[in-house]
């Protein structure tokens, strides 16, 4: 894939069919400034379109994920601007435009709006050091990236309320105990390297069957069950008018690796 610079990103293709960002503004523990923001879904958005990738790592520092929303930059914005000009509706646009696979490799700090952020991916690994948090309510506002959503039903509502009210902070342990994190990891390296692999297995898989499972367990967040599940089978359904359903199952019962074509 192309080759672009960006300010506060970190870009590269490390792995065949794996795209991997890291922030990078180290200056303040990669605090999420508009710029930021902007570079980083102009980044997914070249991955989304680049046939060449099949899954995506994002990632921070060993320091930190990201301190949160940048509150230098919010601190003197008042509600007309901020309602006017939509202030982050455009930040969480990648859950919408990413349709692969991103996974988020948390080290240090995820708070606030770095919660959000890694929230808003589908894996999340989490190093020993990886500390989750809501602080808004200390900062005297709420969470505004859907945290308030979407950490309550990863963690459910107690322990979410527990955590956006008081704004005190969980651990890795913590995290994967209540099943925000899907696996936590002795090293921070160990953890980035992980999930690298774990994009490389997916992208290794034939693309329009991951697009689909990526979809089919979203789903899963927005109707009750029922629904879901008629979603579920008329999707599997529509596999069978995939070359690769064709190509997969017929090298399983031949014996053979079988050659995807992502149609
Ligand atoms: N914004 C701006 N600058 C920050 C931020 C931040 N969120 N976090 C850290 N920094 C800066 C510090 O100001 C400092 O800069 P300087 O050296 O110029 O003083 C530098 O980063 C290093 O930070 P510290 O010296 O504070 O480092 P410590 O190790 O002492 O403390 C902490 C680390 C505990 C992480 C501390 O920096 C902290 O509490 N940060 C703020 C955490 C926070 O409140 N985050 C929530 C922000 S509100 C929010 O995210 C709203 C969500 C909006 C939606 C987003 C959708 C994706």
């Amino acid at each position: 894939s192309s080759a672009k610079t960006y300010e506060h990103l970190l870009v590269s293709s490390p792995k065949p069919g794996v795209g991997f960002v890291q922030l990078n503004r180290p200056k303040a523990l990669n605090a999420l400034c508009t710029p930021l923001i902007l570079e980083l879904n102009a980044a997914l958005r070249d991955y989304q379109a680049d046939k060449s990738i099949g899954a995506i790592v994002l990632t921070g520092s060993e320091r930190a994920f990201a301190a949160g929303a940048d509150i230098k930059e919010m601190k003197d914005l008042t509600f007309s601007t901020a309602y006017g000009n939509d202030f982050i509706e455009n930040w969480s646009e990648l859950v919408t435009f990413l349709k692969k696979p991103l996974i988020v490799a948390v080290n240090g700090y995820a708070l606030g709006g770095g919660c959000e952020l890694a929230m808003m991916g589908d894996i999340i690994y989490v190093g020993p050091k990886a500390t989750f948090g809501q602080p808004e309510i200390k900062l005297g506002t709420i969470p505004g990236g859907g945290g308030s959503q979407r950490l309550t039903r990863a963690i459910g509502k107690s322990r979410a309320m527990d955590i956006i009210l008081t704004g005190d902070n969980i651990s890795a342990k913590q995290a994967a105990e209540w099943g925000l994190a899907a696996r936590v990891f002795d090293t921070p390296e160990e953890t980035v390297d992980a999930a690298l692999s774990t994009a490389e297995k997916i992208a290794s898989y034939s693309q329009i069957a991951v697009k689909a499972c990526k979809e089919v367990v979203n789903k899963s967040q927005e109707l009750g069950v029922r629904d879901g599940v008629e979603f579920e089978r008329r999707i599997f359904h529509g596999l069978f008018g995939s070359k690769d359903q064709t190509i997969g199952m017929t090298a399983f019962a031949e014996k053979k690796k079988p050659e995807w074509t992502n149609e």
